[in-house]
């Protein structure tokens, strides 16, 4: 089978974002798309020969066909060995787990995460590297540099390998190996958590509903709640993957997780909810008639995480990403451990976790995990939240009020304005920005400005310098709004606007959040001038 040299041109904009390369799946099914963007990458990373990479997505539209090109292109680019996914399916935390546990040289996933998946909706690739995490951004410049000059790739005329089917085959003298995309995965989760506690509990008719959103995570919660742990049959929903997600958007958010929140806050609630997204990295976690924000659950799993026999001695420290809200700080805070402020993505946490210096990150966008793999990990979460509430016997709701009481509540929303303009996107941060200096000391709806700027972060490990990462605005009495553009958008620009207050007044710990928040919230609409500069007068998505 002889392997093919193919001219080719650059492609503008391959340009990797927050998480990956994120574009619509029209595009990359365009000639030349996606092999241009593979070959970049395997240059990018110093080539493949010899080595071995994980390979798996999370199932959407076009995932098999694109593994098919990746095999090829990996064989021909003298590639030793890929594992891959039985059906092409690996979730993104255990893609992370397989390449460490593998001691894999890397891994390609594919999926662009939360977002829908089918012919007219979206796809991503993302490179993770030997510890399991994702390519850092110095290495996603090079693969970018590379796109901008790429001339040809190389890919091996050979036949589809059945995806499907558990074994080795060879395309070259490359092996393929088809693995059960949950064994490990699973294992690992055994060795972090007290199973026998969490049986317990269901056995004693605990209740938890999970909704997998059509998407990757189904496999994985059958096999390790259903099946190990024992909670009734039909926790799981819509707990098979497929390629258009249901039709839906696998986003574990109140909007497009509504019915488990209307089930979750209806008369027959289950004790604990969950939904995950796309590709199983980010979760929702839900009591009976509470939403618990993905800042709030990070707090929660930084104080309690000591309950789980994975992490009895404590944590070496934690980090969150900048827009997430400072509960987490409040805690480390008491706990006497280091707090890390990283930008958005998942990457900047990598270098923390290699080091040893904190144990357990997450993320506002619902996502939360620790140094067991190098990506966020929903149903790591879960089973955490499994655990502690298993030692406490406490409810989730029980849970919250002894965080807020404790350490004083961070009231926390995210406001997104989605298909923008991107040069009126432009506009409302680029008119931000060069207000900053001239706020500090002013005064707006009641708040003053205690400090404005552009969060920059210098990398503690390994010196890096990332810049741009978003405008912070620091009221006083614990008040504070962010803007940022998302960077896993796949449709113009998308405006995110993340509102925090802190109280600390025992009498006012149960408001509404966005009542909590209405001052901070219309400050931030009036300095960043976003309904004038874009005619939008309401957020599409609140979190
Ligand atoms: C990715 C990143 C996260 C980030 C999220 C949102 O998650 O890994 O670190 O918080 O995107 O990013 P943005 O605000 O730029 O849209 P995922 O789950 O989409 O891979």
């Amino acid at each position: 089978m002889p392997i093919q040299m193919v001219r080719t041109n650059p492609i503008e904009g391959q340009k990797p974002g927050t998480s990956g390369l994120r574009k619509k799946t029209a595009v990359f099914m365009r000639p030349h798309y996606l092999e241009n963007y593979v070959q970049s990458t395997f240059d990018g990373i110093g080539g493949v020969e010899g080595k071995t990479l994980v390979v798996g997505g999370d199932g959407r539209y076009f995932n098999d066909r694109a593994i098919q090109v990746i095999l090829r292109m990996a064989a021909a680019n003298g590639a030793a060995k890929c594992i891959v996914g039985q059906g092409g399916l690996l979730s993104t935390p255990a893609t992370s787990n397989l390449i460490r546990q593998r001691g894999a040289d890397g891994g390609l996933i594919l999926s662009a995460s939360h977002n829908p998946g089918g012919p007219e909706a979206d796809f991503g690739l993302k490179y993770n590297g030997e510890n399991g995490g994702p390519a850092t951004e110095t290495m996603t410049d090079k693969i970018f540099a590379i796109t901008k000059k790429l001339t040809d790739y190389k890919i091996a005329a050979a036949s589809d390998i059945d995806l499907d089917v558990i074994g080795t085959s060879k395309i070259e003298g490359m092996e393929i190996e088809i693995a059960d995309p949950v064994t490990d995965y699973a294992t690992l989760m055994k060795s972090l958590f007290d199973f026998d506690k969490i049986r317990a509990l269901f056995a004693d008719g605990f209740t938890v509903r999970f909704d997998a959103m059509h998407a990757v995570t189904g496999p994985y919660a059958h096999a390790i709640l259903e099946g190990m742990l024992g909670a009734a049959k039909g926790t799981v929903v819509n707990g098979v993957p497929s390629p258009d997600f249901g039709g839906g958007h696998p986003d574990p958010n109140p909007i497009w997780a509504k019915d488990l929140m209307d089930k979750m806050h209806g008369p027959v609630a289950p004790d604990f909810g969950a939904a995950s997204d796309g590709d199983g990295d980010r979760i929702m976690i839900l009591g009976r008639g509470i939403y618990v924000t993905p800042s709030d659950g990070l707090a929660v799993l930084a104080a309690k995480a000591h309950l789980a026999p994975g992490y009895k001695g404590g944590l070496a420290g934690v980090a969150r990403s900048m827009p997430t809200s400072r509960a987490v700080d409040r805690v480390a805070d008491v706990l006497g451990i280091s707090c890390f402020e990283t930008p958005t993505g998942w990457k900047f946490f990598g270098n923390l976790l290699d080091a040893g210096k904190v144990t357990l990150c997450g993320e506002e966008s619902a996502g939360a995990g620790s140094d067991h793999v190098r990506e966020k990990d929903g149903l790591w979460a879960l089973l955490l939240w499994l655990n502690i509430l298993a030692e406490t016997q406490q409810s989730v709701a029980e849970i919250m009020a002894d965080l807020w009481s404790t350490y004083g509540r961070c009231y926390y929303s995210r406001h997104d304005y989605e298909n923008v303009d991107s040069d009126k996107a432009n506009a409302v941060m680029d008119g931000l920005r060069a207000k900053l200096p001239s706020l500090i000391g002013t005064t707006v709806y009641g708040l003053t400005v205690e400090a404005a700027d552009e969060f920059a972060y210098d990398d503690p490990v390994d010196g890096s310098r990332s810049t741009g990462q978003g405008l912070r605005i620091v009221f006083k009495a614990g008040a504070r709004a962010v803007l940022r553009l998302s960077g896993t958008g796949t449709e113009g620009a998308t405006i995110r606007i993340y509102l925090e207050q802190l109280e600390k007044d025992a009498e006012k710990l149960d408001l509404l959040p966005q009542d909590a928040l209405a001052d901070v919230c219309k400050a931030a609409m009036h300095l960043s001038d976003l309904v004038t500069q874009t005619g939008r007068s309401k957020p599409d998505v609140i979190t």
